[in-house]
């Protein structure tokens, strides 16, 4: 299953490349950057990352990159910016693709040099009237780009046409992005089937008195070695309490006998995320009370997939999770109470105080709004989302009985839109009690 090695061809984004251009107004043009580099330790690079709105509208992965695109013009609507080949610096950095490169193996009409940047913006603003680029999100790209539009302005008066209608080039590619091709939903499954693999792993390997970073470790090495770049995220490996720490990364404690473990990990393969989190016993063996909570968390989790289909709006589904969960921790005695009261009070949020879920892709949070002139968003085929309830007992939370406190349970896969339903894409690791339970004994 995981021998096959899907990746992205340059059609994939030249169809990309084709229906951003038909949605840009004529006398438009659309400017992006590639993400920056960064440093530590003075000149100890970061692993680079491209910026996931380039890469999606151009597969080029270097960085110091500006990509143009200018809807019907003669010589060509997509123009990159990019390194010039230096062997003196490739040697250390790697190989760069040039100019050539770009327009042969990126599909670039044209290419010029970085450095050319400056003097070849101007050139190309002049006489466009709307310009899109990633507003607000890089100080010194939106000062780039009022800077060129500044000096088209000292021409004018010599007959020269300056943009004067800026917008966010993020609301058409973002729209993009929300929905999948067959081509990224190969890619998906294929970072959910390692992501599995490497919860499965961990759950096998898993044993009281090693370290949350152990854990970490084991997960990790499976994602690198079936072929994903790095994690998509921070891996949370929290044992016991830390469990309730949602964003925990210090990965630092000792996994102590009788206590559950969550873990919230996904590999990124080929630039798109999977995330996944699975909480089970240290000792393989969930307690009464833990087994009470989690059975409540699966049941809730399971229930919310199946609802999931075309037209069904985002926050029904998170209403969905609200009630279910309310109801059971009535049924448990954490809640008392009359449940719509109780759902209008909020008294979930003593125990789940995050969102049911979010939109995945080329960015874990993935691009896209959750709401549409004010309305829910409908789920539509295509979409990729998580759906990941929880419940989270603070450790220090007198209101309910003692055997509850300081546990933390999410269980969280990655859900595809189809045409009738929903597909699992990280269906392959386990999470009923029973199944966990086997995994965790058979070692
Ligand atoms: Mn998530």
């Amino acid at each position: 299953m995981l021998d096959n090695k899907p990746t992205l061809n340059q059609a994939e984004f030249a169809a990309r490349r084709q229906k951003f251009l038909q949605q840009l107004p004529a006398n438009s043009i659309a400017i992006l950057s590639s993400a920056d580099e960064c440093y530590r330790n003075g000149d100890t690079h970061y692993n680079y990352r491209q910026n996931s709105n380039f890469y999606y509208l151009t597969g080029f992965t270097e960085p110091d990159a500006v990509a143009v695109f200018i809807p019907r013009r003669t010589e060509g609507e997509f123009i990159l910016f990019n390194r010039v080949k230096d062997p003196s610096k490739e040697i250390w950095t790697g190989y760069y693709a040039g100019q050539a490169g770009a327009v042969k193996d990126y599909g670039a009409n044209q290419a010029f040099a970085i450095t050319e940047l400056d003097a070849k913006m101007v050139e190309l603003l002049t006489g466009k009237q709307r310009v899109y680029y990633a507003t607000a999100r890089n100080d010194q790209f939106d000062v780039r780009v009022m800077h060129w539009v500044n000096e088209l302005q000292a021409k004018v008066r010599s007959g020269v046409g300056t943009p004067t209608e800026f917008f966010n080039i993020e609301t058409i590619v973002h729209e993009m992005r929300l929905i999948k091709s067959s081509a990224e939903l190969a890619i998906m499954r294929h970072a959910g089937n390692i992501s599995a693999q490497a919860h499965k792993k961990a759950m096998h390997v898993c044993h009281p008195g090693m370290y949350e970073y152990q854990l970490q470790a084991a997960i990790e090495y499976e994602f690198k070695y079936h072929g994903s770049s790095y994690p998509a995220y921070g891996s949370i490996v929290g044992g016991g309490k830390n469990a309730c720490i949602l964003h925990y990364v210090d990965n630092n404690a000792v996994l102590n006998d009788g206590d559950l473990v969550l873990v919230d990990a996904g590999g990124e393969y080929e630039y798109y995320s999977s995330d996944i989190t699975r909480t089970y016993p240290i000792n393989g063996k969930f307690s009464a009370a833990q087994r009470a909570l989690y059975e409540l968390v699966l049941r809730v989790q399971l229930s919310t997939i199946a609802l999931v289909k075309p037209g069904v709006r985002y926050d029904v589904l998170q209403d969905h999770v609200r009630k279910e969960l309310t109801r059971g921790l009535i049924e448990l005695g954490l809640l008392t109470g009359d449940l719509e009261k109780l759902i209008a009070d909020k008294a979930y949020f003593d125990f789940y105080m995050h969102n049911f879920g979010h939109w995945l892709g080329l960015d874990t949070h993935d691009a896209g709004t959750y709401k549409v002139d004010g309305q829910w968003r409908e789920l539509k085929a295509g979409m990729v989302l998580t759906v990941e309830p929880g419940l989270y007992v603070a450790p220090d939370n007198h209101k309910v009985d003692a055997k509850w406190r300081g546990i933390g349970i999410r269980i969280e896969d990655d859900v595809l839109v189809t045409e009738t339903g929903y597909e699992v894409l990280t269906v392959a690791v386990p999470k009923s009690v029973e199944e966990i339970e086997r995994l965790c004994a058979g070692k």
